[in-house]
């Protein structure tokens, strides 16, 4: 038993009721149509995740909504006009910010992030006190050419203060920490840096204590783009992010890009013969690995997205937290293809997709 599986296990024996206990207990909760409390945080109601994909189990795992019922799934729709954002729409909302130019000539890109506090929901009925980045978790995709100048406000209308700390390169004075760039409720800073080096990168606050506001969905993806740039593909930003609903030090919720099972219910369209480029983030807290494995096919892997010739040929990659990669692929013929954490028990709590490829 490595070290990964031995915290695994130990974390299992701790005697806290375990998660997948929880979210069955709690499906049971919503059957007899009660609302529960739980940790005196969050009020969940009419929740049915893993509540579903158990009755499915026990009856011999044939039914379901959607595409894939038998892989399990969710019972509802989760409001995404509620939320304020549609995981769909993260997929490919690249955001290059307020454009212009400096006396030198370079490119200039400015943004405004607010930080607002905001529940949200991230199963069909199951709420979060999330803290977010624009009243959206993952935060805005910034997009920007490597050499470009970056202009971030920050502007903290939460009751915490916050940060946003870029991964890349910038002046000590930039780095988005306590002392160097926090802003307090009510205050703003501006990060002005250079975008480098080119990659698939990420930002997320770095205010204390830390594993509370990058949980909390203070992150988002961070691309730039070498000057040269790269083949013409269909690009996605996927961030692998889980919610500790109840607050024990464990994920409840799975996700990419938030919402659980959001696109295994309505798959995503691409098409046949295109080249696919998925920027693949792991933003999870709690568990110290996630994965992507896609179904039948393999994916040209750029590790950090910092280069231009690709460093492997997978179908399946684990990253540790704040691991980024670039992944691109095509399909050549049509059909529904899953793609899942290959940590397994991650699946059955949200962290399933499907390409439908047309
Ligand atoms: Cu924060």
């Amino acid at each position: 038993m490595g070290p990964i599986e031995r915290s695994f296990a130990s974390h299992r024996k701790s005697g806290r009721i375990d998660r997948r206990r929880f979210l069955r207990r709690l499906g049971a909760t919503s059957a007899l149509g009660g609302a529960a409390v739980l940790g005196g945080h969050e009020v969940l109601h009419g929740a049915g995740l893993l509540a579903h994909a158990q009755a499915q189990e026990d009856s011999g795992g044939q039914g379901g909504h959607g595409n894939n019922g038998h892989l399990g799934g969710t019972v509802g729709q989760v409001d995404n006009a509620r939320n304020g954002f549609d995981p769909h729409e993260i997929l490919t909302d690249f955001d290059g910010g307020e454009v212009s130019k400096d006396s030198s000539g370079r490119t200039v890109r400015e943004y405004e992030f607010v930080t607002i506090d905001k529940e949200i929901e991230v199963a069909p009925g199951v709420f979060f006190p999330a803290w977010t980045y624009n009243g959206r978790v993952p935060g805005p995709t910034i997009r920007a050419t490597e050499g470009d100048r970056l202009r971030v406000k920050l502007v903290n209308a939460s009751a915490h203060p916050h940060t946003i700390h870029f991964h890349g390169f910038h002046s000590a004075s930039v780095d988005g920490i306590p002392g160097a760039g926090e802003a307090l409720p009510g205050e703003s800073f501006t990060y002005d840096f250079i975008a480098e080096p080119f990659g698939t990168h990420l930002y997320h606050c770095h205010s204390l204590p830390l594993v509370q506001h990058i949980h909390r969905g203070l992150y988002g993806a961070f691309i730039v783009d070498p000057k040269q740039g790269r083949p013409e593909a269909h690009e996605m930003v996927m961030v692998m992010n889980g919610f500790d609903t109840n607050f024990d030090g464990e994920n409840e919720v799975y996700a990419l890009n938030t919402v659980a099972f959001a696109y295994s219910k309505k798959p995503i369209e691409i098409n046949a013969g295109e080249l696919q480029r998925a920027h693949v983030i792991n933003v999870t807290e709690f568990d110290p690995l996630n994965s992507i494995h896609i179904h039948a096919n393999f994916f040209n892997l750029y590790r950090t997205g910092t280069s231009l010739e690709p460093d492997e040929f997978t179908d399946t990659i684990s990253m540790g937290q704040a691991e980024r990669h670039m992944i691109e692929f095509t399909y050549d013929q049509p059909g529904h293809f899953i793609f899942h954490a290959h940590v397994t028990e991650f699946i059955d709590l949200g962290w399933l997709s499907a390409f439908e490829v047309v």
